[in-house]
């Protein structure tokens, strides 16, 4: 494995080289030029959350000033920083949830979004107590969309939280006064009680940020991850290819970024008709070559096997091969540096999201009542570019790595559904997957999940601790942008298996699946959450019974503290590559790093090497295995 200082990864380098030749800065050249860190924001000990401040107190007990103008003390300062953070992760997932619903509501038998998997509708309307017996499956959408946008807003009355998390969790939420309300009400609760002369308790302040990470979790994330599949199919194994090799130097390369479905399914379906590829053909490319990026990558590669460009370090990168004819976007994770950059070429930088204009870029807003419209639109742009490209600046680096994609919950099942239950037919219960962790054929289950962050190499946080793990026969579900470095690694191919211990191997050989299993975008760590609980029912056990981690080896967005948090609450440890803002609050250190686990049965982590995160958790995994004497 090459290691350099910026990356692991070779198309990455290559690409930064080929970068400085033509002159255009990445974010590795921003971060450089920004020096080091501030200390006192790195420490999470800055607050602007008045006019009477900024007020920046010593992150150092005992030493300097300790408190702001008004009085608050560094981990109320911290804490209320923590909560923004958790607020502005849920709001982010969560509206992304709320427009999944939306285009639930506005589904028709005539229209450009129609039902695609009925069963799951049926199982969510169960849920949300819809009638089902006789009706037209529209009619059913239309009621469970206006239930699952009710529990946004509620005022009264209890959320509707999915079937899989267990009784025991519920009761340990509300007793510990966490229990979560309305999605919009926790963020709203978070901004109103961390205004100025509000909340000053950080106890209480970590609280309220476990209470909004759970509305994200159970509610926000879970519903765009279940109304998505139902609109455009609950995902199943399908071989793709990762990393920037897959643009093609004959067709019209259109890579994909962002995050909600509605924008790039409309845009995979464009690419189907005839009349573009014709329009392809005529400006003299082979046709269209779709690929993704960071969470959109991932929805579309496990539900249409399209094919990988890279994950987030890498988006700026696509544009310097100098072969995308263009860059489409809707919301989150989108560096605003690609505006500038692509015009140092010839990529047209589309944006379509009122939720996220960019300036300098061309915004063509998605319809939302008629998306294949403006999908062929803006597909048309990217075709009539092709003709711009300037061919003495492309650059493709020669490399990819075949990768499966796409196990949902479903798919895992009907997996295991294969090999048990093959003579009384299929269960679709995890039981199996239950008596291999209780016999200790597997020693646990890990999710790598989360982002790229400059801070570390990037990719090497994610394989050193994917390969460790899964050498110590734990399997690792992936998600996010750790779930596309495993894919760039070949970590999601049968192959991988060489890398697995031996009670690993032997599952995976059985189940025919690879060691690492593909789960989808960020907001699918719902999927995780969804699977973890029916194990837990499974064995009428809580989450924290069972040797489960999650890790964030490379971690940098609010969002991903916002996953942190509702894992940690829903009783898994969390580890993170990358030490969160906290350090400055020496209450809100011990709050997250061991008395949380007072409250909810698992704690955070935070630890920088790898290679001792994977020690760590394969301890902590043994310790849980011998308290439940499994
Ligand atoms: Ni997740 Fe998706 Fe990637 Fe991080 Fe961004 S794409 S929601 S936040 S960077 S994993
Ligand atoms: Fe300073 Fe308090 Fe205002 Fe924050 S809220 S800026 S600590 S005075």
């Amino acid at each position: 494995m090459e290691k350099t200082a910026i990356s692991i990864d070779k198309a990455t380098l290559e690409l930064l080289e080929k970068a400085k030749n033509d002159k255009v800065e990445t974010a590795w050249d921003r971060k450089s030029a920004l020096k080091v860190p501030c200390g006192f924001g790195s420490a999470g000990v800055c607050c602007r959350n008045c006019a009477m401040g900024p007020c920046r107190v010593s992150p150092v007990p005992g030493k300097g000033v300790s408190r702001g103008i008004c009085g608050a003390t560094a981990d109320v300062i911290v804490s209320r920083n923590f909560a923004r953070m958790v607020a502005a992760g849920t709001a982010a997932h969560s509206d992304h949830g709320r427009s999944i619903a939306l285009a639930l509501y506005r589904t028709r038998e005539d229209g450009n979004i129609k039902i695609k998997d009925e069963e799951k509708l049926k199982k969510s309307a169960d849920r949300f107590n819809v009638e089902t017996e006789g009706r037209n499956k529209y009619d059913i959408a239309h009621d469970v969309a206006k239930e699952g946008l009710h529990d946004f807003g509620r005022q009264l009355g209890e959320v509707n939280l999915p079937p899989s998390l267990p009784e025991k969790r519920k009761e340990i939420w509300k007793k510990l006064g966490v229990y979560p309300r309305a999605i919009d009400r926790e963020v709203t609760a978070i901004m109103h009680s961390t205004h100025m002369g509000c909340n000053a308790d950080a106890e209480n302040m970590i609280k309220m940020s476990m209470r909004c990470s759970l509305a994200d979790g159970w509610l926000g994330s879970y519903m765009g991850t279940e109304f998505s599949d139902i609109m455009y199919g609950t995902p199943h194994s399908v071989d793709t290819e990762a990393n920037l090799g897959v643009l093609e130097k004959n067709s019209v390369n259109v890579v994909l970024h962002g995050h909600e479905p509605i924008l790039s399914e409309s845009i995979v379906q464009a690419a189907s008709d005839p009349e573009l590829i014709d329009l392809a053909k005529s400006v003299g490319a082979d046709g269209i070559n779709l690929c993704g990026m960071c969470c959109t990558g991932n929805e579309i590669s496990m539900r249409h096997g399209i094919k990988i460009a890279g994950n987030f370090m890498q988006q700026e990168l696509a544009v310097v091969t100098g072969a995308v004819d263009a860059l489409i976007v809707d919301v989150q994770c989108i560096m605003p540096a690609l505006a500038k950059l692509s015009q140092s070429y010839h990529t047209k930088f589309i944006t379509t999201s009122p939720k996220a204009h960019i300036e300098d870029s061309i915004y063509i807003e998605l319809d939302e009542e008629s998306p294949l419209d403006s999908a062929k639109k803006i597909l048309k742009e990217a075709i009539l570019n092709f003709k711009n490209r300037d061919q003495s600046k492309v650059m493709i680096p020669q490399l990819k790595s075949n990768a499966i994609v796409g196990y949902s919950v479903e798919e895992i099942l009907n997996k295991l559904d294969k090999v048990v239950n093959t003579e009384i037919g299929p269960m679709q219960t995890v039981k199996p997957l239950a008596d291999v962790i209780t016999s200790g054929v597997l020693r646990g289950a890990a999710a790598v999940v989360g982002c790229n962050n400059p801070k570390t190499i990037q990719d090497y946080n994610h394989i050193e601790t994917i390969k460790g793990l899964i050498a110590n026969d734990v399997i690792v579900v992936v998600t996010g942008c750790a779930a596309q470095a495993a894919a760039k690694y070949g970590l999601l191919q049968k192959e991988a298996v060489k890398y697995a211990g031996p009670g690993l191997a032997t599952v995976c050989k059985l189940v025919d699946i690879p060691p690492v299993l593909h789960m989808g975008s960020c907001v699918d760590i719902s999927r995780i959450l969804d699977l973890v609980g029916r194990v837990a029912n499974q064995l009428g056990s809580d989450l924290n019974d069972l040797p489960v981690v999650g890790v964030a080896p490379e971690w940098m967005s609010e969002k991903a503290v916002a996953i942190a948090t509702y894992v940690v609450s829903s009783g898994i440890d969390v580890w993170l590559g990358v030490v969160p803002p906290v350090t400055g609050g020496p209450e809100v250190v011990d709050i997250l790093t061991n008395k949380i686990e007072d409250w909810v049965g698992a704690k955070f982590f935070i630890e920088t090497d790898p290679k001792k995160a994977v020690e760590q958790i394969l301890s902590r995994m043994n310790e849980k295995r011998k308290k439940i004497g499994i």
